[in-house]
């Protein structure tokens, strides 16, 4: 049995799929050699596209949780990789990303799950939703110019296509290195 005063660290995401991870993976062996150093590369394993964070939840909500998500409605959305970027938009990097195409049912998806994390009284994110998966992490922060060049040749890259049929809940476990993502439960979008 859980202790109660327990919390778990949360969110939603798109999977991807083994076509989506390789091509990744493959841009991430063609990166020049100082980013590649100096990046903290997601590994293959643990790319995914975050639809909300919800950060730490009371074990004791997950099951209210849960049944919400059963509840959420939306359709099966278009996932095509395409171009790379970075966070901050301006100043140093400390995320690197792979885009998203632009997808209504994407789009919907993330604010069906908006109106449901709201009605359980959850924070959202005040920021506007960018869909990236991101590829690596700059700890510290790179100049632009250090991987401006490489980004300008990636903006035409595409990624592989895939049609997603289920969002997933994750718990995301912290430790010392690379964090776990353990799903807990994965919701079908309608066909
Ligand atoms: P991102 O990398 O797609 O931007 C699991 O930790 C995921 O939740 C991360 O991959 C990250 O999404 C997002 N995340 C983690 N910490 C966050 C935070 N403090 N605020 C917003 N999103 C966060």
């Amino acid at each position: 049995m859980p202790k109660s005063g327990e919390s778990m660290r949360l969110f939603l995401a798109f999977e991807l799929a083994d076509v989506q991870r390789a091509a990744l993976d493959q841009l991430r062996r063609n990166a020049p050699l100082r980013l590649k150093q100096a990046a903290r590369w997601v590994p293959k394993e643990n790319l995914h596209l975050t639809l909300h964070f919800l950060g730490d939840l009371p074990r004791e909500k997950l099951s209210e949780l849960k049944e919400t998500l059963r509840t959420v409605e939306a359709g099966c959305a278009n996932l095509a990789l395409r171009a790379l970027g970075r966070f901050p938009r301006r100043g140093k990097a400390r995320v690197l990303w792979a885009g998203v195409a632009e997808d209504e049912a994407l789009r919907d998806c993330h604010e069906q799950l908006a109106r449901a994390l709201t009605r359980l009284d959850l924070p959202l994110s005040a920021a506007p939703f960018t869909p990236h998966i991101t590829l690596a992490r700059l700890r510290p922060p790179l100049e632009y110019a250090e991987l401006a060049g490489w980004l300008a040749e990636q903006a035409s890259w595409r990624g592989p296509r895939t049609l997603v049929s289920h969002f997933t809940l994750f718990e995301s476990q912290l430790g010392v290195g690379v964090p776990r993502y353990i799903p807990l439960a994965r919701y079908p979008l309608a066909q």
